[in-house]
């Protein structure tokens, strides 16, 4: 909201986590990014820690083992956002942020904390299949260690990465766009959401010190990127200029090979069964404790699926 803070990401070097860092830099706040010693010989991670100092980021070393470090460095900000690895193929380790909120709470300086959340929302996840609920049982669980804390919060449902859902037409398995058939999730008309990763980031930061967001759910829904996958592939078709083969699965067949899947495989299964069959981003209204992000910050121009889908041209 124009008043610029101290804001320290936790996970700088990670997808989302780089594009917090940023676009907080970008909407000039002074930013300290977490510089964690067991990085070790990762030289991208490094490489990437260094380039954010060039930018004018201050790197502040921390780590999750050290919980006076984690303290010293939150104590040197206002806002702190997490973007702790969530459960798929890369790593999983959201429970690490327990020690965080651990931190915060005894340093007791923290305006606003955001914790890793950037998807579906996990307070609406309670009926979610099995295995892939752990990723939304572990959101609620630092949910509550944060609130049962009174640590200031804004939780943050981004929808879907479009670097997961839209480079793909929402396939699994793939991060590519078909050219020559498609599989559709039942008839292909569920809604979802698609968002472009930096503009999650550009959102998420423009909420940080907003009162209109302390302690609530900020969901990214901007009214041109809701849309469901077979308009998604129209999208791609109209980029391309050729008319795809379209198949399409049922539920049913979706979930079937579950079982002989592993972990990772299985609750992304999960994740696309319920955003795709059940339209789990779209089948509600922003209640009473939510608010949505295109409404708050109109001057923001967020990339349209179109747009986004030109890199894959
Ligand atoms: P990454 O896999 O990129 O990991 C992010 C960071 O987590 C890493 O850079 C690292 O921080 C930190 N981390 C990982 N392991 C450890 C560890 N053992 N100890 C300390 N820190 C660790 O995360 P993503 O960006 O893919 O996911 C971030 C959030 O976004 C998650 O909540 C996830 O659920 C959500 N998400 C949502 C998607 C969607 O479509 N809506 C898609 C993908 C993710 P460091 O930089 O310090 O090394
Ligand atoms: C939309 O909200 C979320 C999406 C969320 O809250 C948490 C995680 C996700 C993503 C995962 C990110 O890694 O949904 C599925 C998963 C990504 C994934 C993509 C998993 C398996 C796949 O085969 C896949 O193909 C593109």
């Amino acid at each position: 909201m124009g008043v610029k803070s101290r804001v320290l990401v936790v996970g700088g070097t990670g997808y989302i986590g780089k594009r917090m860092v940023k676009a907080s830099l970008a909407q000039g706040h002074t930013t300290f990014v977490l510089q964690r010693p067991e990085i070790g010989l990762d030289i991208d991670k490094l490489q990437m820690l260094l380039s954010f100092k060039e930018l004018g980021a201050k790197l502040i070393e921390g780590s999750f083992s050290d919980h006076q470090s984690l303290v010293k460095a939150v104590k040197q900000v206002d806002v702190v956002i997490c973007t702790m690895s969530g459960v798929h193929f890369r790593s999983h380790n959201l429970m690490l942020q327990l020690k965080l909120v651990e931190a915060i709470k005894d340093a007791g300086n923290v305006k606003r904390f955001l914790p890793s959340e950037f998807g579906v929302d996990p307070a609406r996840m309670a009926h979610a299949l099995e295995p892939g609920r752990v990723t939304f049982d572990e959101k609620m669980i630092v949910r509550k260690a944060i609130e049962d804390a009174g640590i200031p919060f804004t939780y943050v449902s981004a929808n879907c990465f479009a670097g997961y859902f839209v480079g793909n037409l929402s396939q699994m398995g793939t991060l590519l766009p078909a050219r020559d058939k498609v599989c559709l999730y039942g008839d292909g008309n569920v809604k979802a959401v698609y968002m472009d990763e930096d503009d999650i980031a550009t959102f998420t930061i423009k909420s940080i010190n907003d009162p209109r967001t302390l302690n609530k759910t900020v969901y990214l829904r901007p009214p041109e990127n809701i849309i469901s996958q077979r308009e998604l592939v129209g999208i791609w078709e109209q980029l391309i200029g050729k008319e795809l083969e379209k198949f399409s699965i049922s539920a049913e067949d979706l979930l079937a090979p579950m079982k002989g899947l592993d972990f990772a495989g299985q609750v992304g299964i999960g994740h696309f069964y319920h955003i795709f069959f059940e339209g789990c981003l779209t089948n509600f209204e922003i209640g009473e404790g939510g608010v949505e992000a295109s409404k708050l910050y109109p001057e923001v121009k967020y990339t349209r699926v179109h747009e986004y889908l030109q890199r894959y041209l």
